[in-house]
């Protein structure tokens, strides 16, 4: 089908295929992207960017994986290696609790010996102290593996972390579901019907999630494609998904480093072809901790909605894996700034979405 006609069928709302995807993807002029992207998202959020506050904890960087892509991972003793104690993840709690935070951000390393339970009453004791946030925790990888090691089927360990206070789950551990690019990149991350079926047991528990795809590296458009519609399906079959998040792959200190970075503009593409494939995803998320700012400002012009949060200082996936902000910080007036800049309006909300 021609771009035009193809363009036609988003602005009438109609659902795109693969193939008219990889047309546009290939060939559309990136303006034309832009302004179809952003004309699907108004028809969504209006003139809203969504931010919330939040923080991240990281109680280790220990992970018995080696995905190739990884510069934050670390083994056992290893130099540059953290692993807190409870004591210590807690007392990270207790100084941010009066912070203004409505979520935390959990998600590490896959530890060989933290379990299942010990991440349970991790949450329990957080939740003590700040009995009023959200707890966004774990990707699918490190869920599944806690799961599984504690003998449990994926609902009796998803329904038991439910339990203890986890409300959502963070988009990660997608990468590129193609089993071609998935084997070469992240062997031991196990596959996309484990990770996709995880998200499905969360939904239909009534845990909402997010969805990630990993971009930039040995993947091609058509693996893009083929990532973002098997989300596509998910979302047709339990409505789960909150938020999809691209995330560009950084190439500083990993075993990925010789491919270099993505360009501005291919981000920009994928963000607008993200928000116009996942037609029945609200919202799309400029994780601005690994655009930076000044392209996060631009992502708004490319139909993203959310820019995550105010994150203060709590991360270091990205600082380590060379994003330009070493300590990523964002205050609400930063948010606000940026948002108005490419003239939207920023809206507080919570991790479902509810506005604030
Ligand atoms: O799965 C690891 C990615 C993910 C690199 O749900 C890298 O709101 C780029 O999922 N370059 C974990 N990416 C982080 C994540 C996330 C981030 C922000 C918001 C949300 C959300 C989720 O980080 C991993 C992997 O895809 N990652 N190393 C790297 N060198
Ligand atoms: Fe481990 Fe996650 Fe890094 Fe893979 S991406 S090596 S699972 S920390």
């Amino acid at each position: 089908m021609a771009i035009v006609d193809i363009i036609s069928k988003l602005r009438a709302s109609e659902r795109i295929t693969a193939a008219e995807a990889l047309e546009l993807w290939n060939n559309a002029p990136l303006w034309q992207l832009s302004e179809v992207a952003v004309a699907a998202k108004r028809r969504i959020s209006g003139d809203k960017v969504y931010y919330n506050r939040n923080f991240h904890l990281e109680p280790t960087n220990v992970c018995q994986f080696e995905c190739k892509f990884c510069s934050y991972r670390r083994s056992e003793g290893e130099e540059g290696s953290w692993d807190y104690t409870m004591e210590q993840v807690l007392d990270i709690v207790r100084k941010r609790k009066d912070s203004g935070a409505t979520e935390i951000h959990i998600v590490g390393g896959v530890h060989p010996t933290h379990d299942l339970y010990y991440y349970t009453q991790m949450i329990r004791r957080i939740k003590q102290i700040m009995p009023q946030v959200a707890i966004k925790a774990f990707t699918a990888v490190e869920l599944n593996y806690m799961i599984s090691k504690a003998g449990l089927t994926t609902v009796e360990g998803l329904q038991l972390l439910k339990d203890a206070g986890m409300e959502s789950i963070p988009g990660g551990g997608a990468e590129i579901f193609a089993p071609e690019i998935r084997n070469e990149i992240c062997p031991q991350k196990g596959s996309a019907e484990q990770w996709l079926a995880l998200h499905r047991a969360a939904h239909k528990l009534g845990i909402d999630t997010n969805a990630t795809m990993l971009y930039g590296h040995i993947e091609s458009i058509e693996h893009r494609i083929d990532h973002l519609m098997r989300l596509r399906e998910l979302q047709d079959e339990t409505g789960g998904i909150n938020a999809f998040i691209p995330l560009k792959f950084r190439s500083a200190n990993n075993s990925l480093s010789h491919l270099g970075e993505t360009s501005v503009t291919d981000d920009l593409r994928t963000l607008a072809m993200s928000r116009l494939i996942l037609d029945n995803v609200a919202h799309i998320k400029a994780y601005w901790v690994m655009y930076g700012k000044t392209t996060t400002e631009l992502a708004l012009a490319f139909g993203a909605d959310d820019i995550d949060g105010t994150i203060d200082d709590s991360t270091k996936i990205y600082s380590m894996a060379g994003a330009d902000d070493a300590r990523p910080t964002m205050s609400v007036d930063d948010i606000v700034r940026i948002c108005s800049n490419a003239g939207f309006r920023a809206v507080e909300r919570d991790t479902h979405y509810n506005e604030i």
